[in-house]
């Protein structure tokens, strides 16, 4: 009687529980081995009882044949009689009881092993997302080390070419270059055609000056007859700077460019020069011809 209570107040445990959650397959693993011992316990129970009441069947017909013979202890013997069927009759409610039972764990053990397997499925996924994911990292951290190498590479490219740069300036500024902003100018001493001037520039890493604004225009207006870096060479009118921009912002002396025929050139005024008559640092270019040989001014940037 006491086990068959302890066993029903397990029951109600289990029942109570049995909406938790496992969250590793090691707990569940526990829990499943728990579950099949119980199972085993309520079979062992189940035969007991049925030992119990064949022993009590036998022990009835006994008594009965023993009390036919003996009719003194009648009143006696039917009470007995009534006690034991009244026994046999909570033993079979027992019994139904067990049956019940055994059957919710029964549904209970299902349960769990599918939940079981459900994690295992699910344990099995992520262990192989776990994978792709380690891959991907891997690969990214690859990725990484070689911008790293590049960004190093370059930045120690940089900086080379920045000392380099900072010498070249320097040995500039001792040949008489003049800074400005983030140009470099050089006066020529010596007059030259406008093509010999150019690569003189070209040869010295620079090229002839480009007026950007009027800013430099009026900084470099002061050299008079010096060659600036605009030719119309390659199609009259059409004025293009050394490095093939076309002239947007032109600062030419009224009149110019006329681009006046002289008898032993054929093309005309084709280059540009600052002119020795400009009044106007706004209004200071001529156009003269390629060969006449002026001063000039290279420019390079810092
Ligand atoms: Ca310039
Ligand atoms: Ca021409
Ligand atoms: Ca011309
Ligand atoms: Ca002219």
């Amino acid at each position: 009687m006491e086990m068959t209570e302890a066993i029903v107040e397990k029951i109600d445990d289990e029942e109570n529980n049995k909406d938790f959650e496992i969250h590793t397959s090691k707990t569940f693993n526990k829990m499943s081995i728990s579950s099949i011992s119980k199972e085993g316990s309520y079979k062992l129970a189940t035969v007991c009882l049925a030992v119990m009441c064949v022993i009590l069947l036998v022990a009835i017909i006994l008594f009965k044949s023993h009390s036919s013979n003996n009719t003194s202890d009648g009143t006696f013997q039917q009470q007995t009689l009534d006690n034991l069927t009244h026994e046999i009759v909570q033993l079979q409610s027992r019994y139904n009881n067990l049956t019940r039972d055994r059957d919710l764990i029964q549904t209970l053990y299902n349960n769990l092993t599918l939940q079981k397997s459900q994690l295992e499925d699910t344990f099995n996924n992520m262990t192989k997302e776990k994978e792709i994911l380690q891959n991907i990292y891997g690969h990214l951290n690859t990725e990484k080390s070689q911008l790293q190498s590049s960004y190093n590479n370059l930045t120690r490219e940089r900086d080379e070419l920045q000392s380099l740069r900072d010498k070249l300036v320097s040995r500039r500024i001792m040949d008489k270059w003049i800074r400005r902003k983030t140009s470099l100018y050089k006066i020529s001493v010596a007059k030259k055609s406008w093509s010999e001037s150019r690569q003189i520039c070209l040869k010295m890493g620079a090229d002839l000056v480009i007026v950007n604004d009027e800013d430099e225009q009026q900084f470099l207006a002061s050299y008079k007859n010096h060659w600036i870096g605009l030719s119309d060479t390659e199609e009259e009118g059409v004025w293009k700077w050394v490095d093939g921009t076309v002239l947007t912002n032109p600062y030419w002396a009224p009149g110019e460019p006329n681009d006046v025929d002289d008898a032993d050139e054929e093309d005309g005024e084709d280059c540009a020069e600052i002119s020795s008559d400009a009044t106007e640092f706004s209004k200071a270019w001529n156009d003269m011809l390629c060969s006449t040989r002026f001063q000039y001014i290279c420019e390079d940037h810092i």
